[in-house]
């Protein structure tokens, strides 16, 4: 097999394929438009790739600058999938990973008009009951169902509009063109039209005592049907700490992208903000969620919510600049926290993302050197772990979890983050040249293993697909999302990025099918009954927005 990334490369950015044992003498050639073989090379034997036990060599062929579409021939004949050389080749995915949120909308109808053939009907409106009482029932519709299911959660909610409102803060400039929405033309970015959907419906999620509830969903997953089909009573279940910081969080930052566009909106998150800070102090405890008997949708519980609290501290200090939120953030900063991760489980590092990127480096001179500090030291270490990698990835065996793509992604997001960081705004020092060719040297290798990390995902690994639906010649096409396999649509609407491999699967198709001792690379399969390999989520595609807005600038 040749592995490389079917959708391509950025012109001058590192470029290399994988070629498996197979291709015995490993001589490749890069053949363009025409047929016509513009490099002929070795490749290099990188050895024995632990994460999925293949013999690899790396074909390298930065050197093809020129922008066109080619593919890759070896010597013993194998041909590689199609893939472009160009600048603009990541645009149309990062318009799609964006979209996709918008077929996730609950409680309208999707529309001809914007959502082509992927159109369906009005779905759960109903009330919802509280799952501890059932007398009270509250309107509470709207939001995006989380993944292949109906369920809307608060936490993986804060953490997706949280990566997609960072993306547009930090690359504005990339959120020029509109997606086709419902909103477009209404004189707001789509990013920030499609993220107020799923925040009006986080407004409605809050109790009276600023709590969130940590999740609104039937009892029981629905069978495979149309969302509009799906009449099942809807619960809000108990406010959980967890997701009561996230929801803080969130909102606060919310606030402050809004301002500009919104000032009513903006306040009333702000409100919404200080609520479930106050509640958060009203209960110092940590208060978790674990599904009641009878009821068998998402979990998303957790085992601490010290980095959820200090996520919520940061966002609060950041949009405020009240000293009392920065004294809480440093009581956190005492506490064993990552602060380098970005995904439900661990969101330490969106409070390193609130401090760094603070344009007005409001924090303690102290506070933002040690938040710099884990971020490239972390850095450091994933590009270590890149090299160490036949696929060059910054994945190890362990990692290759229950959506191991969001593993992926969030590193990616961390590569950039730390690009940023490296990146002199008119108001820094000045250094001295010796110094400005290091920053960007380091700066070019931290590029490169993001790029590394969307190569993976995009077809650079030991299964040969791209992960993301729609982009590459051989993309996974049996997502476990229920609308795809309902509504007698052959193709699945591009740019869902799927969970990917997990080197212990969950479901019965995966467990059945998938032989004992696989390597954890290779755990995956494009069937949409496996739920732990391949289903979609909100927040596995806002990461990758993140990441690819970065280099669409
Ligand atoms: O993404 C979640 C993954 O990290 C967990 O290991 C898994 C089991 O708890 O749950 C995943 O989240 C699912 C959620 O519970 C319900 N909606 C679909 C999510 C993706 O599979
Ligand atoms: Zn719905």
């Amino acid at each position: 097999m040749i592995a490389l990334n079917q959708v391509g490369y950025l012109t001058d950015a590192v470029k290399k394929a994988v070629l498996t044992k197979g291709n015995s003498f490993q001589v490749f050639q890069i053949v363009d438009g025409e047929n016509k073989a513009v490099l002929e090379k070795k490749a290099e034997a990188f050895g024995m790739d632990e994460a999925s036990q293949d013999e690899v060599s790396i074909a390298d062929f930065s050197e093809i600058t020129q922008a066109g579409i080619y593919f890759i021939k070896d010597n013993t004949g194998d041909i590689s999938y199609r893939f472009a050389i160009g600048d603009d080749i990541y645009q149309p995915l990062q318009k799609d990973l964006l979209k996709a949120l918008y077929y996730q909308r609950c409680g309208c109808a999707l529309e001809e008009k914007h959502a082509g053939v992927y159109t369906h009907a009005c779905c759960h409106t109903g009330e919802a009951k509280l799952w501890e009482n059932h007398e009270i029932s509250k309107e509470v519709n709207g939001g995006w169902h989380d993944a292949g299911d109906f369920g809307r959660y608060i936490s993986p909610a804060a953490v997706a509009v949280a990566h997609l409102l960072y993306a547009y803060m930090l690359f504005p400039e990339s959120f020029q063109e509109e997606i086709n929405i419902p909103e477009s033309g209404n004189g707001v970015p789509d990013i920030l039209n499609e993220c107020r959907y799923e925040l009006e419906w986080m407004l409605k999620m809050q109790d009276e005592e600023g709590g969130a509830y940590h999740k609104l969903t039937s009892a029981m997953h629905a069978d495979f049907m149309m969302p509009e089909e799906d009449k099942s009573q809807f619960y809000l279940f108990p406010v959980s700490s967890m997701a009561t910081a996230d929801y803080a969080a969130s909102m606060a930052l919310a606030s402050r992208v809004y301002a500009a566009y919104d000032k009513a909106f903006a306040d009333k998150m702000m409100d919404a903000a200080k609520k479930a800070w106050s509640w958060l102090e009203k209960h110092p405890e940590y208060i978790g969620f674990k599904n009641p008997e009878n009821c068998n949708t998402g979990e998303y519980d957790d085992v601490c919510d010290k980095d959820e609290r200090l996520w919520a501290a940061a966002e609060m200090f950041v949009a405020t600049g009240e000293g009392k939120y920065q004294n809480v953030l440093k009581e956190l900063c005492k506490e064993n926290l990552g602060k380098t991760d970005f995904g439900w489980t661990d969101v330490s590092g969106l409070a390193s993302m609130a401090i760094l990127t603070d344009a007005k480096k409001q924090a303690e001179e102290g506070i933002r050197q040690e938040f710099r500090d884990i971020i490239l030291a972390e850095a450091d270490r994933l590009v270590k772990l890149r090299e160490e990698c036949g696929y060059m990835v910054a994945m190890k065996p362990e990692d290759y979890v229950w959506g191991s793509n969001m593993v992926v992604l969030n590193r990616a997001m961390l590569m950039v983050l730390a690009c940023t960081m490296l990146e002199k705004t008119e108001t820094d020092e000045k250094n001295s040249e010796i110094e400005d060719s290091q920053l960007k040297m380091q700066k070019k290798l931290y590029e490169n293993t993001a790029l590394a990390q969307m190569h993976y995902l995009l077809g650079t690994n030991a299964v040969g697909y791209s992960y993301v639906t729609g982009y590459g010649e051989n993309a996974y096409k049996n997502p476990h999302n229920r609308p795809t396999e309902c509504d007698g649509i052959e193709l699945p609407m591009a740019g869902w990025v799927s969970g990917g491999p997990s080197g212990i699967p969950y479901d019965e198709t995966a467990i059945q099918n998938i032989p004992q001792g696989t390597p954890p690379m290779k755990c995956y399969l494009d069937h949409v009954m496996c739920y732990s390999l391949n289903e979609i989520t909100i927040y596995w595609n806002s990461p990758a927005v993140f990441v690819t807005a970065y280099f669409n600038r």
